[in-house]
This record gives structure tokens, sequence and C-alpha cells, in this order.
């Protein structure tokens, strides 16, 4: 099926470049079954020609890059990519006016605040049509219901990761929030350069709401903060998990994915989600309101292309994260959907909270983020 669709949509481009107009043509109008590849992306505006390249803006070791040559292979756009650290640094590149992304993945709390600023362009539903290969509860996420705007991509976890041939078990938080100058891990642990992500932490790790917006909460968070700094070698949120994984550091703040793929080159990596619990995520693939309607189409066209089942699930298995798409697990081994890494048991994800935009109190956690990170 997947060859037919590469096949297919090459000749559609080539066909219709040759007719001088260079957008795939409308789909079928029937609509298939939840489950099945939907081949033809429907260009909605005739005029609309497709660009050679397009810029994903994206986490780091967040796709299995094979699939770019693959979909350029399929619709004659090659996919540039191009990498952030955290929410807030994509929040802010968009805000200060950056331009030329045909995708972007924040996640869930990012999206509400770029929904609310308008800094997201609506999607056209008539070019995605493997959207229906959603699992029904990621249809309606409460930050956008109906996926107006963007469309859930992966799902995960953030905790912590460790050697275990040269860690005593860790299970809380307060293994970052308590350092001890005479154990093995002191100046051998990194916590996620990601405001958000570590006052979560530390907000759990003191029994307090993670999207608390109280500002003596907040002050007692980034106290303890600046208390675990003194056994910090770096806040990284990019390569923590290769350093664990190398020996250089012995326990990190990360995401569960990271530390499953890293574990590839090191199987004593152990991830723990805290006793005292955290953060539960999904990330999603959006269409900056910068792009050009060239752009656009191309970028709905890659997300399309990441929607289809067997994509989906290579992707998601090269990645180690939780994939949204319901049509993608008759693709996935059974050891990949019993990974309680992966796929967290209800006791697990009980104790888990997805961050949620704060409002008028984002400035405070910014402000108290630049007090922790500036502190000797
Ligand atoms: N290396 C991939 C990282 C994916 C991170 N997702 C971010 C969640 C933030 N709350």
């Amino acid at each position: 099926m997947r060859r037919f669709y590469y096949v297919f949509l090459l000749l559609l481009v080539i066909a219709l470049a040759a007719a001088g107009c260079s957008q795939p043509a409308a789909a079928p109008a029937t609509s298939a079954p939840a489950s099945d590849t939907q081949t033809a992306p429907a260009a909605s505006s005739d005029s609309v020609k497709l660009p050679e390249e397009i810029v994903m803006f994206n986490w780091t070791d967040y796709i299995d890059p094979d699939l770019y040559g693959e979909f350029e292979e399929a619709s004659g756009v090659r996919v540039i990519e191009d990498n952030y650290s955290s929410n807030e640094e994509l929040l802010a590149k968009l805000q200060g006016g950056s331009a030329g992304y045909a995708v972007i993945v924040p996640s869930d709390y990012t999206v509400g605040i770029m929904i609310e600023e308008g800094l997201l362009a609506k999607l056209d539903h008539a070019n995605i049509p493997n959207l229906s290969n959603l699992a029904d509860r990621f249809t309606q996420v409460p930050y956008d219901p109906g996926s107006v705007y963007c469309v859930p991509y992966m799902w995960g976890t953030t905790g912590f990761g460790y050697d275990s041939t040269k860690v005593d078990p860790p299970a809380s938080w307060s293994v970052f929030f308590e350092p001890d100058p005479n154990s093995d891990i002191y100046g051998r642990v990194t916590m996620l350069d990601d405001p958000r992500e570590s006052f979560a932490a530390a907000l759990a790790y003191l029994g307090y709401d993670i999207n608390t917006t109280d500002e003596a909460q907040l002050n007692e968070a980034k106290d303890a903060l600046i208390r675990a700094k003194a056994q910090l070698a770096g806040y990284d949120s990019d390569t923590y998990e290769d350093l664990v994984a190398s020996g250089e550091n012995l326990l990190a703040h990360g995401w569960n994915g990271d530390f499953l793929l890293a574990m590839e080159d090191n199987e004593n990596i152990v991830y723990v989600t805290p006793k005292e619990g955290g953060v539960v995520f999904v990330d999603n693939l959006c269409i900056p309101a910068s792009a050009t309607p060239e752009q656009k189409l191309a970028g709905e066209m890659l997300i399309n292309f990441l929607l289809e089942p067997e994509v989906a699930a290579r992707n998601s298995e090269f990645i180690y994260y939780a994939s949204p798409n319901k049509a993608a697990e008759a693709f996935l081994p059974e050891d990949f959907l019993n990974d309680t890494s992966i796929y967290p048991p209800a006791e697990v994800l009980d104790k888990l909270q997805y961050l949620e935009p704060v409002g008028e109190a984002e400035s405070i956690y910014q402000r108290l983020w630049d007090e922790v990170k500036s502190a000797q």
C-alpha cells in the first residue's frame, strides 16, 4: 500500500507539474474508514505551487530522519530540519517574527498560548485525510478540540534516567533537590533547560500543583532549584541522555523516549517516573501563521504523510515515543506496545499532569527561571 502511495503521489506531482500547476489533486470524495492510508492530499487553492524545500522546526532526535527522504521521494519537497530546546524558545522565535517554518512541534500548553496569540494557521483538513487515523481520545484534546490548528504527533512523560550500575535506584525528585556533596552523582547531574519542566519537577517535589500561579509557592520552587544547582553539571535538553549513556553524567532529568533511545547505547540506563508525580505531555504538528500558502500546503502534506499508519509506527519505534495514531498500532510490535516506560500503566498516569498555560503568571515563571539560571 505504501509503495502504491509513493508511486501514485510521484506520478501525480509529475503530471501536475507538466500541466503547469504543481498542487496535488483533490482527494476522492469517499471517506475511507479509520486505519486506512489516504493517499492524495487535496489542495484547497488551485493556484498554490509546492515549494522545493520546507523547514521543519523540531525538537532534537524527534523523527526518524529517513522519513524526510521518503517524503521527498513521494512529493518532490525536500525537508530541512532546524531544532529548538524548549517550548519557550520556539514561542519566543515566533513572537519575535521568525518566519520560514512550514511545520513546528509545540507541546500541549504552548499550542493554547500560540492559538490565543494568533501564531498558528488553521489546518485545511481536506489536505490531511489521514487525520482519521488518530485515536479518539486525541481528536478532542482540550487545547485544540477537533484539531483545528494542530495534529497530535507523539506523547510521553518527564522523569529521570540514571545508570543503574553506578547509582542506587532513586525513586523521588529528592535526588535532585537534596544534593549530597559526598555522593557519587554530585557534579554529574543535569536538569532540563526548560522553565516549565524544571519548575514542575521542583513543584512536584514540594507537593504543589505543577501549574500553580501562587507566587509564594513559585518562590519556594525557585529556592529548591537554586539548591539543586549545587550538584548540576548543567542544564541540558538536547544531549543529556547521551551524556548518561557515555558515563560522563550519572543522572539526568528528561523525557522517557530520549532515555529509551539512549538505552540502545547503554543498556544499564533506567527511566523512572518519580513517586511524587510529574509531567505527561502531547507534542503536536502545527503550521505557523507566518507560513506562505506554498509552505502551508507542503506542511499539510508532510503532516498527512507522518499520519500514515506504517510511517507513524516506524517513526514511533525509532524515537521511542508513544503515537496517538490508533491505526499505527497494527504495525507496532507487541513488546513496544507493552513497554510500560512508553505506555505507563494507569497507576503511574494517575500521578502525572499536563502542563497548562498559566496566563499572567508566565512572566513570573520566566523571571524566577532567569534568577535560577543566573544564581551562582
Ligand atoms: N527529544 C525529544 C523531546 C521531546 C520533548 N517533548 C517536550 C515536552 C515538553 N513538555
